[in-house]
C-alpha cells in the first residue's frame, strides 16, 4: 500500500521546473490518448483520473462523447486537466483508418488541431494543405503518445503493418516512443498481443481493465497499474530531458511536425491520384474490349 502512496505522491508533485525540458521552453505534458473508435480511450482517461484523484467515479470522458453531435463517438479533441503539469487529451478515434483518416489523426497527434473543438479535416487537398500551414505554434506542450488497443480485437498480419507504420510516425512526430495500453484485458489474449507489440519495437506495454460505470470497484493491483502508467510516462519525459540535445524548442518541433504531416498528405494524394488514373484506364479498357467483342458478333 505504501507503493500506492509513493506513486500517487510522485505524480501529484511532479514539476518540470528547472528541468532541461523547461529550459527548452516546455511547461506542460499532453498525454495524447489515441486509437481506434470504441477501444476504450475515454474509459482509460476516466480510469487515470479516478485512480489518481479519487472521489466518486465519474464517466466524464465517455459522457462527453455521448453528448457530442456525431452520434456517440468522441468527435472533439477533449482535454482533461490531471495535475498542474499533466493534461490528458481524448483524441477523436479513427474508424476504418484509411489514408485520409490517418492524416487527420496525425494532425491531432502533432497538436495541429485545437483542443476542445470539433476536429475539422477539410475535403479538398488544397484546403487541407492551407489549413496545416496556417497553424501557428501556440503552446509549449510536450506531446506523449498513448496508443489504446483492445485485447478483444487481436492483431491480423494486415493490421500489424498499419499499426507499425502509425506507431513509427507517432514517434517521429512527438519524439517519444508511444506507450501501449491493452484495454479489455480479460476479453482477449492480451499476452499474445503484448508480444506482438513488443515485436513491433514497443517498450512500455500495459494490459489494463478500465474502470467503467459497470465496474469501478477499486483493487490495489488495478490502482497500481494506472498510477504506474503515469509514473512511467513521467520517467520517459525525464529520460528525454536528459537526452534533450536531440529535442528542439516548441517552435522548432512544431515546424518539423507541420513538414512531416504535409509530406504524408502529399504522398497520400499522389497515391489517390494514381489509383484514380488506374481505375479510369481499367474502365476505358473494359469499354474498348466490349465494343471490339460486339463488332465480331
Ligand atoms: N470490459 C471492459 N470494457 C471496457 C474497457 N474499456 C472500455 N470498455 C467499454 O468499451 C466501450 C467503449 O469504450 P470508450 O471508452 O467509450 O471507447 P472510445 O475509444 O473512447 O470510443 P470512441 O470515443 O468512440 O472513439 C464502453 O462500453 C466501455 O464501457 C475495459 O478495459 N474493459
Ligand atoms: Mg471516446
Amino acid at each position: 500500500m505504501e507503493d500506492l502512496v509513493n506513486l500517487r505522491e510522485k505524480v501529484l508533485s511532479y514539476s518540470l521546473e528547472s528541468s532541461e525540458m523547461e529550459k527548452l521552453g516546455y511547461n506542460r505534458i499532453l498525454l495524447q490518448v489515441c486509437g481506434q473508435a470504441g477501444h476504450g480511450k475515454s474509459s482509460f482517461i476516466n480510469s487515470l483520473r479516478y485512480a489518481l484523484l479519487g472521489g466518486k467515479f465519474e464517466d466524464k470522458a465517455s459522457e462527453a462523447s455521448a453528448t457530442e453531435s456525431h452520434g456517440g463517438h468522441t468527435s472533439q479533441r477533449k482535454s482533461y486537466l490531471l495535475t498542474d503539469v499533466i493534461t490528458l487529451v481524448d483524441n477523436r478515434g479513427f474508424g476504418k483508418a484509411d489514408n485520409y483518416e490517418k492524416e487527420e489523426v496525425y494532425t491531432q497527434l502533432g497538436n495541429l488541431q485545437p483542443l476542445d473543438e470539433d476536429v475539422v479535416w477539410r475535403n479538398s487537398f488544397d484546403e487541407r494543405m492551407e489549413a496545416i500551414t496556417a497553424v501557428k505554434c501556440n503552446s509549449n506542450d510536450l506531446l506523449l503518445p498513448v496508443f489504446i488497443y483492445s485485447a478483444q480485437c487481436g492483431m491480423s498480419n494486415e493490421s500489424k503493418e498499419e499499426i507499425k507504420e502509425f506507431l513509427k510516425n507517432a514517434q517521429k512526430l512527438t519524439g517519444f516512443l508511444p506507450i501501449i495500453i491493452l484495454t479489455k484485458r480479460y476479453l482477449g489474449d492480451f499476452r499474445t498481443l503484448e508480444q506482438q507489440f513488443r515485436d513491433l519495437g514497443m517498450e512500455r506495454i500495459f494490459p489494463v481493465e478500465n474502470y467503467t460505470t459497470k465496474d469501478h470497484i477499486k483493487t490495489p493491483e488495478k490502482e497500481k497499474t494506472f498510477l504506474s502508467i503515469l509514473s512511467e510516462a513521467l520517467d520517459l519525459v525525464n529520460f528525454r530531458g536528459n537526452t534533450a540535445s536531440s529535442f528542439g524548442t516548441p517552435e522548432e518541433e512544431h515546424v518539423k511536425r507541420v513538414q512531416m504531416v504535409l509530406k504524408i498528405a502529399q504522398r497520400n494524394e499522389t497515391e489517390r491520384d494514381k489509383k484514380k488514373l488506374r481505375n479510369k484506364w481499367d474502365k476505358e479498357h473494359e469499354e474498348k474490349n466490349k465494343t471490339k467483342f460486339c463488332r465480331f458478333m
